[in-house]
C-alpha cells in the first residue's frame, strides 16, 4: 500500500490524496460501505460497483465466527468467496467483541467471549485476531484494540489506552504478509491527555495508517469534533487518516475539515432498509404518507438507478407491501448519494473552494 496527498486545503485541513492499493488507485476522501458478513446487505457486488465505491469494510469478528477464516482461506479469500473485485479492509472486532458478545472478560492477553451464533467459549488475541485477518485476505487490515463505552472514568480509559499499545505492539510482531496494510487505532476516550498519548506511541510504531477509534460512540458532535481536533495534529501527515464507524454526511464534512482521509459507516444501508433516504434537502423517509402519489425521483440531483428509474410513490409501496426490492433501491441510492459527496468533496479540495462546498451543503441539507 502507498499513500499520496495531492492536495491540502489552505483554509481547513482537508486534504485530497490517492490510496494505492491491489493494483487499484482510490481517490481520497473516501467512504467505504459496510460488508460485515461478506455482503453489503441487500446488494450484489455489480450494484455496489455500479455505487462507485471501490473499497468496502468487512468484519473478522463476524467472519471467523461463521463461516470460519480458514474456510474462507481454503476458497481463496474473501475477494474470491464473495465475488468482489474491489478493495476490501477487515475490522478486527475490538468493537465488535465488545457491542455484540456476551460474558466478555477482558485480560491483556485478550478478550474472552461467548458465541453469540453457539455459546462456544472464544478468546481472542492480537496474534490471533492477525491470523485471522491474514487467512481472510483483506488488503487493509486493522490492530486489535479495546474502545471503551461513552462516559467513560478517565482511569478506565487509561487502562483502555495501555491495552491497545500493548495490543497494537503485538500485532505489529506477529504480521508478517506484506500484501496487507496493517493500521494502528488511536483510544483514548474524549481525554486529550490520552489520546495524544495514544497517537504519539503508535506513530512511532510506523504503521502504515492510522484510525481514530472509539468515537461516535454517544459523545456528540461537539465533543467529537473537538478530539479530532487534537489528536489528528499528532498523526503523521504522509500517511492515511481513518475515523472508524462514521457517520451522517455532516460527520464526514467536519471530520474531512480536521484532515481525515477515510470513513465507514452502516448509515446508507441500515437507514435505507428502514426506508430513509439521503438526498442534497435532507433525508426523505419514504413510509411518510405524503408521497403516496407523488411522482419525483428521491432525489431530483441524482443519478442513480434508483432516482433514474422509480418514483417516491413506488418506493414507498415497496414498503408499505414490505417488497424486499426496495431495500436494494434505497441501499444503492443512500450509498451512490454518500459516493457522489465524496466525490464533491474531493471535487472541491481540488479546487481549494472546501469550505464554501461545506457551507453550501449545509444550506441546503435540512436535519429532520
Ligand atoms: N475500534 C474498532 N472498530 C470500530 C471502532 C473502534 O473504536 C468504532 C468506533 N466508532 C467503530 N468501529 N476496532
Ligand atoms: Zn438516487
Amino acid at each position: 500500500m502507498f499513500f499520496k496527498v495531492l492536495a491540502t486545503d489552505k483554509q481547513t485541513k482537508a486534504r485530497r490524496g490517492e490510496l494505492h492499493l491491489a493494483g487499484q488507485i482510490i481517490p481520497t476522501p473516501v467512504f467505504m460501505p459496510v460488508g460485515t458478513q461478506g455482503t453489503v446487505k441487500t446488494l450484489t457486488p455489480l450494484q455496489i460497483k455500479e455505487t462507485g465505491a471501490e473499497i468496502i469494510l468487512c468484519n473478522a469478528y463476524h467472519l471467523c465466527l461463521r463461516p470460519g477464516a480458514e474456510i474462507i482461506k481454503q476458497l481463496g479469500g474473501l475477494h474470491r468467496f464473495m465475488g468482489w473485485k474491489g478493495a476490501i479492509i477487515t475490522d478486527s472486532g475490538g468493537f465488535q467483541v465488545f457491542s455484540l458478545s456476551k460474558l466478555t472478560k477482558i485480560s491483556n492477553n485478550g478478550v474472552e467471549f461467548q458465541s453469540p451464533i453457539d455459546g462456544s467459549k472464544l478468546l481472542l488475541t492480537p496474534e490471533k485476531v492477525i491470523k485471522i485477518q491474514n487467512d481472510i485476505g483483506a488488503n487493509i487490515i486493522m490492530a486489535f484494540d479495546e474502545c471503551v463505552p461513552y462516559p467513560c472514568e478517565k482511569d478506565m480509559a487509561s487502562v483502555a489506552v495501555e491495552r491497545t499499545l500493548n495490543w497494537a505492539a503485538r500485532c505489529l510482531d506477529s504480521h508478517n504478509n506484506e500484501d496487507q496494510a496493517l493500521f494502528g487505532i488511536v483510544q483514548g476516550s474524549v481525554f486529550e491527555e490520552l489520546r495524544i498519548e495514544c497517537a504519539k506511541h503508535l506513530e512511532k510504531m510506523n504503521f502504515q495508517g492510522y484510525a481514530i477509534g472509539g468515537l461516535s460512540v454517544g459523545e456528540g458532535s461537539l465533543l467529537m469534533n473537538e478530539v479530532m481536533d487534537y489528536t489528528v495534529e499528532y498523526l503523521p501527515p504522509g500517511k492515511p487518516r481513518y475515523l472508524m464507524g462514521v457517520g451522517f454526511p455532516e460527520d464526514i464534512l467536519h471530520a474531512v475539515e480536521r484532515g481525515v482521509d477515510m470513513f465507514d459507516c452502516v448509515i446508507p444501508t441500515r437507514n435505507g432498509r428502514n426506508g430513509c433516504a439521503f438526498t442534497h434537502l435532507g433525508k426523505v423517509k419514504i413510509l411518510n404518507s405524503r408521497y403516496k402519489e407523488d411522482t419525483g425521483p428521491l432525489d431530483e440531483m441524482c443519478d442513480c438507478y434508483t432516482c433514474k428509474n422509480f418514483s417516491r410513490a413506488y418506493l414507498r409501496h415497496l414498503f408499505v407491501a414490505k417488497e424486499t426490492l426496495g431495500l436494494t433501491l434505497l441501499s444503492l441510492h443512500n450509498i451512490f448519494y454518500f459516493q457522489r459527496l465524496m466525490q464533491q468533496i474531493r471535487d472541491s479540495i481540488e479546487r481549494g473552494e472546501f469550505r464554501s462546498f461545506k457551507e453550501q451543503f449545509f444550506s441546503a441539507y435540512k436535519n429532520n
